[in-house]
């Protein structure tokens, strides 16, 4: 799709900013100074996403609401499937992703699983936290953290309310545009809070019955960092997927699926029923994971899933530009 031109009625002058909350057309804008300046979207075309770099001005009737008349090309992009098989973007121009699971609610790893396999195919760095860990870490817990550290991902053990603090998570995010992502309820906004103190973002107990987080944020927003950096807070999820690319790439998204995909019989298995598959070998003699393995055929299925549904998904996507 090709990127709306800015509209001929664009003032001379333009400040350049990045989208710090965004309600649908409604967004609130950081420019140099830091200041958050409100701002509606010109024209039905453009659209935007926190973490955008907009070019917006002033009124020229000084009308309080500022317009943004141009969205600047994204660079790496945290998106979303949507129920048409394609990627909406949730937030923009990251370097990082924090996927946090915690104590409480019941973690569910798949969606964590996602969330890395969703960074890894948009160039984005990503880092698992688990967080409340001052009510202790559950042996499975453990045990899935210690698969992430063994794949190579930066594992975070923290707690806003006591031992271990949120220190190693600050070491992870300086200098980085990072943004929160997970289910409902784990503390990304209290983590949020704790790092960045005057965001005074939202919080509310899981609750008793469900045992699950209440979905209390409801938009993503930005705030700057002390050491340096930006720290993105999310709306926590109930489940995620990212865009899937070709069924044969979806291993891609799985570290130890990749490295090992080399040394099946047939250049593109998919590591299902195919004769002579490593990677089902290395399931077999315990070096991958079964949780993960599961994790990649969900997603193959999703993957055949949409394929049926939306044939044109089976084509490479046609070069723009
Ligand atoms: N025990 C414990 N509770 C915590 C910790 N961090 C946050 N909480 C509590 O967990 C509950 C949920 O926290 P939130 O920060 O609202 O969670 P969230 O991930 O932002 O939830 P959504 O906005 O719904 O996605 C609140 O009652 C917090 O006080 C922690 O380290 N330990
Ligand atoms: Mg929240
Ligand atoms: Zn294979």
């Amino acid at each position: 799709m090709s990127r709306p031109r800015p509209p001929r009625d664009v003032p001379s002058e333009l400040s350049t900013g990045r989208v710090v909350a965004s309600h649908g057309r409604e967004l609130k804008v950081a420019g140099s100074d830091g200041l958050p300046v409100a701002c509606r979207l010109h024209g039905r075309k453009l659209e935007a996403v926190c973490g955008d770099e907009v070019r917006w001005a002033h009124q020229p009737a000084g009308d309080a609401i500022a317009i943004v008349y141009e969205v600047l090309p994204r660079r790496r992009t945290l998106e979303r499937l949507n129920g048409l098989g394609r990627g909406e973007p949730v937030v923009a121009n990251l370097t990082q992703l924090v996927a946090v699971a915690a104590a409480t609610p019941t973690p569910d790893w798949f969606v964590v699983d996602r969330y890395l396999a969703g960074a890894a195919w948009a160039a984005i760095g990503a880092v698992v936290a688990f967080n409340k860990c001052e009510l202790g870490v559950a042996d499975e817990a453990a045990a899935e953290l210690a698969g992430y550290t063994a794949l190579g991902y930066p594992v975070v053990r923290c707690s806003t309310r006591g031992e271990p603090g949120i220190g190693a998570l600050v070491a992870h995010l300086a200098g980085a545009t990072s943004v929160l992502v997970g289910q409902s309820g784990t503390g990304k906004s209290s983590l949020l809070n704790a790092l960045a103190p005057e965001a005074r973002a939202i919080t509310q107990e899981i609750s008793v019955a469900t045992e699950e987080g209440r979905h209390t944020t409801t938009h993503a927003a930005l705030h700057l960092l002390s050491g340096g950096g930006a720290l993105i807070d999310s709306p926590g999820v109930r489940d995620y997927a990212p865009p899937l690319p070709q069924i044969r790439d979806i291993g891609s998204g799985f570290v130890e699926i990749a490295s090992i995909a080399a040394g099946c019989r047939f250049q593109d298995c998919l590591h299902d029923a195919e004769p002579g598959c490593a990677v089902r070998g290395a399931l077999a003699s315990g070096e991958i994971r079964r949780r993960r393995y599961d994790s990649y055929r969900r997603l193959l299925a999703l993957g055949r899933d949409f394929d049926a549904r939306f044939p044109e998904r089976r084509r490479p996507p046609a070069r723009v530009r």
